[in-house]
């Protein structure tokens, strides 16, 4: 079958192509870490936002860090791809354009801040995941000591995500290349702000005129929104990539699949103009992304990791099918409106019950297969705005958080038992897990293994494992785990 390009555009079905032409869109928006979730999210939104304005001036050039298979997927297709929408109700496609350039920070690491230099790039976005920052989770502070961001803030060609902002704003100041916004698009609270401070933190690292030219370049000229993102985007299967042939009549090595729900809350404040966001459905954009953002991270990603741990400890593959298990549904529906929603602040007017309503319906989305073993990677990086947020704040008010204290003894439990409840070989993909195997990893995921895991400095802090209430709530729930498995320890929880 012939490969999805710009010659084959002309043959696609009716209504399936890009909504502008392709080469006539100019590159206004640097993107490093141009998956799945970008390709379905922020690029998506941004193609729709350029038709409705009718300015394609916001064209991407996509960024990936290591991996060079975006390149193999999308190079020979000219950036083109296509997004799956799927629903009980069926699958929806169209091939998108956005992408117009793309760069491996691995194969030409200079290439990333000279791109970023480009007086015409007034926008920067970011989904490198969290572990993608180099920082601490507990602290958000940048790990001033990782041997990669100290080298490159000695001056080779950037390799970190942090280094290639932050060289890449130099070399913008050096060139008077004109303001800037940096947006980051990952799933941490504050995420602009806390992105903000890495740069500061990598400004520290710098001989000190260099640190401080650099530091007044970016008061003046640069800004960091927050935003919250969310779209449920499962990494794309041969399967998947088989449908969109079918649907398309072309080969498309570059497909991504997602749900029809999207939403953007994007704090507006960008030095340097950006797309016409506002005409897109989705996208809204705000003074204050916070209520927002505590929102989603506790109640969806929350619920996500919950249900990716436990769900995967009891044997389930994929997120619609622990959520059509009764125990599991009971306890994420009494985990949000016990515990995690008298945390929020929730933005005005918003239906809070209406929100949990639509969000389990997103998950039972039985045309998804999301995979619990991709939630449940680098937990260690999720675990402190997910789950460990509501328990200090449930705990401040004087609550007993015992639902998230059971999820967090799922997370302890599924990176130290090594196998699920039927012998199914449990993968840990963390940045920490050499650590989290040397803390806990000999004791075969019971409660000694759980007590080790809350001396991890980087994911609990000091505080929480300190708190009597957090320790017993969290070893109660590892001690019914290790005796009667998922089953037991939800009828516990929720009795
Ligand atoms: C998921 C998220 O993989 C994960 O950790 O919880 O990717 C989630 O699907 C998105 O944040 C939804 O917006």
């Amino acid at each position: 079958m012939r490969r999805l390009s710009p010659a084959a555009l002309a043959d696609l079905p009716a209504g399936t192509g890009p909504l502008l032409p392709p080469q006539d869109t100019g590159v206004g928006i640097v993107h490093l870490g141009i998956g799945a979730f970008h390709r379905a999210h922020q690029a998506v939104l941004t193609e729709e936002a350029m038709a409705a304005a009718g300015d394609a001036s916001w064209g991407i050039c996509g960024v990936t860090q290591r991996s060079t298979a975006v390149l193999d997927q999308l190079g020979p297709q000219g950036g083109l791809y296509s997004v799956l929408v799927r629903s009980a109700g069926g699958t929806d496609v169209r091939v998108r354009g956005p992408v117009r350039e793309l760069l491996c920070a691995r194969d030409d690491p200079a290439a990333v801040p000279a791109r970023l230099a480009d007086p015409r790039v007034r926008v920067v976005t970011l989904t490198v995941t969290e572990k993608g920052y180099r920082h601490d989770p507990a602290t958000r502070r940048l790990r001033t000591d990782d041997e990669e961001v100290r080298a490159d803030a000695a001056g080779r060609p950037p390799r970190t995500v942090v280094g290639q902002l932050a060289r890449g704003l130099q070399a913008r100041c050096a060139g008077d290349a004109g303001p800037v916004a940096v947006l980051c698009c990952d799933n941490l609270p504050a995420n602009g702000e806390v992105l903000a401070g890495l740069v500061a933190d990598f400004c520290d690292l710098l001989p000190a005129a260099e640190g401080e030219r650099l530091r007044s370049w970016i008061a003046a000229n640069a800004t960091f929104p927050s935003s919250m993102v969310d779209r449920i985007v499962p990494a794309t299967t041969d399967t998947d990539r088989a449908e969109a042939a079918r649907l398309l009549g072309v080969e498309d090595h570059g497909a991504v699949v997602t749900e029809p729900f999207r939403q953007w809350v994007v704090e507006d404040s960008f030095a340097g103009g950006r797309p016409a966001w506002e005409h897109v459905p989705g996208v809204v954009l705000t003074g204050d992304v916070e209520p927002y953002e505590a929102m989603k991270l506790r109640m969806l990603n929350g619920a996500h990791s919950a249900i990716a741990y436990l769900g995967g400890l009891a044997g389930f593959a994929h997120v619609a099918d622990a959520v059509a298990d009764d125990d599991l549904a009971g306890f994420v529906r009494r985990f949000w409106a016990e515990e995690v929603v008298p945390t929020l602040d929730v933005p005005g007017g918003f239906d809070v019950t209406a929100y949990q309503h639509d969000l389990l319906e997103r998950f039972a989305n039985p045309a998804l297969r999301h995979r619990t073993a991709q939630i449940a990677m680098d937990g260690s990086q999720k675990l402190p705005q997910r789950l460990l947020a509501t328990a200090r704040d449930r705990l401040a008010a004087g609550g007993q958080p015992r639902l998230t204290a059971l999820a967090i003894a799922g997370w302890a439990r599924y990176v130290t038992a090594g196998t699920a409840e039927d012998g199914t070989p449990l993968a840990v993909d963390d940045p920490l897990a050499a650590e989290l195997a040397r803390a806990g990893g000999g004791a075969g995921g019971g409660r000694a293994a759980t007590e080790a895991l809350l001396g991890v400095r980087a994911v609990f802090g000091d505080e929480l494992p300190a708190d009597p209430g957090f320790r017993a709530l969290v070893l109660e729930a590892a001690s019914a785990l290790e005796r009667g498995g998922v089953r037991t320890a939800l009828k516990e929880a929720l009795a």
